[in-house]
């Protein structure tokens, strides 16, 4: 294990104690990357402080919420001012309507959403709601998305499972697992065929829209068009799961960008503006299956609590200034391209995805379509860039299955910093 500092150490041996593998959620132990990880004291803007006093750049924003950078100073004040007011209820709020009207006005295919209190919470209720509509019992799934860590969805499952390199989940009943029907993504024929083995028994089809949990694979082209066509003809409904892409790769996440409209959608991490949150909606007809209007059940004491809808509300009126998205574009093809250059200049195996705000350099010659050719990825590799970055001040997502995700807080100063590092890093390599 390379050395944290001492501060973070110590923490690291008392949390080993308490916390299982010392984390609260897997991929933050940072061992793949064979590090100990910084404990982390506070963030401005694009950057961090860890307890012993280490600054760095932080691409990781809190995994995606964080797309206005740390502690903005609006959004800070929207919490206060909220959390004075009182900070949950269980009943409903003014601040529930206005942020769900915002969604809908927003995201092109909602017509009605409910709130919920993170991405997995609303992955899963999205797969129950459409297995109520439909009365059919599969799903399909990709290797290597990642969907939260709901039963059924764990198989093949990107993020924290694929850096772990964990195929499927002790506790998940098999039964349960075998109504996850797992395909390679961006593969239409594989849908295809498994439409025509079960024509009648799939509920729905749930895809990550832009692949970011397997590092980021963009959809090839008329592969979303296509999983639409396929749900239509076999009476299926598609969910995308815009945890990650939604307000990140555009405003209207990728539905917008790629003009593919899906039946639900799951939405969280920027509606909250890093504070718990998830959503899941769409189109009326189905949503109105959900109690108390229909019988598919799903309930939550801190749903739309006031804290969070307070910060969602903020962000995204912020995120409808003007030209934002040309700003966000503009410095995540900065960097991108930046890093690209250096990579090649390196001469080590690399290819490059970005989509909007998020990007992953696979350390591999490529090409990157699907799980199986992001797995040729050589990690070690990944690992000793990582820990030359790292110590230079850059701090990614510890994972070469994780994206390096873009903030609005993330300013030339900081682009030409994190570039002047990368080049010795890979000098170091
Ligand atoms: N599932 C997240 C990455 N895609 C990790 C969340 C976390 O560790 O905070």
């Amino acid at each position: 294990m390379a050395s944290a500092g001492r501060r973070s150490q110590e923490l690291w041996n008392r949390a080993q104690q308490v916390i299982p593998g010392g984390v609260n959620s897997p991929v933050r132990a940072m061992a793949s990357v064979g590090l100990t990880p910084p404990f982390i004291k506070a963030g401005r803007g694009c950057r961090i402080e860890d307890v012993d006093g280490n600054r760095y750049i932080d691409y990781v924003g809190s995994w995606g919420p964080l797309i206005l950078g740390h502690a903005h100073p609006e959004v800070v004040a929207a919490v206060v001012k909220a959390a004075e007011r009182g900070t949950s209820f269980g009943a409903p709020t003014e601040a529930e309507v206005r942020l769900g009207e915002k969604l809908c006005e927003i995201v092109p295919s909602l017509e009605q959403v409910r709130l919920v209190n993170s991405g997995t919470e609303a992955t899963m209720s999205a797969l129950r709601l459409a297995r109520g509509f439909t009365g059919r019992d599969l799903i399909v799934k990709f290797a290597g998305g990642y969907h939260g860590h709901a039963d059924g969805l764990l198989a093949s499952a990107g993020s924290g499972l694929a850096t772990l390199g964990i195929p499927s989940c002790p506790g998940v009943p098999a039964a349960v697992a075998g109504l996850t029907l797992i395909l390679p993504y961006n593969d239409l024929e594989a849908v295809e065929e498994a439409f025509s083995r079960h024509p009648q028994e799939i509920a729905a089809v749930i895809v990550e829209p832009v692949a970011g949990n397997m590092g980021v694979v963009e959809p090839l082209e008329g592969y979303l068009a296509g999983l639409r066509a396929l749900c239509d003809s076999f009476g299926a409904l598609l969910i995308f799961d815009e945890v990650i892409t939604g307000f990140r790769v555009a405003l209207g996440g990728a539905q917008a960008r790629y003009g593919v409209m899906p039946d639900l959608t799951c939405l969280g991490k920027i509606i909250g503006g890093g504070l718990p949150v998830g959503a899941y909606g769409g189109r009326r007809e189905i949503m109105r299956k959900i109690a108390p209007v229909g019988p598919v059940y799903q309930a939550g004491t801190l749903s739309g609590n006031p804290l969070a809808t307070a910060a969602g509300l903020k962000v995204l009126e912020l995120l409808q200034i003007p030209k934002v998205y040309e700003t966000l574009e503009e410095t995540s093809a900065r960097l991108y391209n930046g890093l690209a250059k250096l990579f090649a200049a390196r001469g080590l195996p690399h290819y490059g995805q970005r989509v909007g705000a998020m990007f992953t350099f696979f350390c591999t010659e490529g090409p990157v379509t699907d799980w199986e050719s992001a797995a040729t990825s050589d990690t070690k590799l990944f690992a000793r860039f990582y820990q030359a970055i790292l110590k230079r001040g850059i701090y990614l997502a510890p994972s070469q299955f994780e994206a390096t995700m873009i903030s609005l807080a993330h300013d030339a100063e900081a682009v030409e910093q994190t570039l002047a590092a990368a080049e010795e890093a890979l000098k170091e390599i």
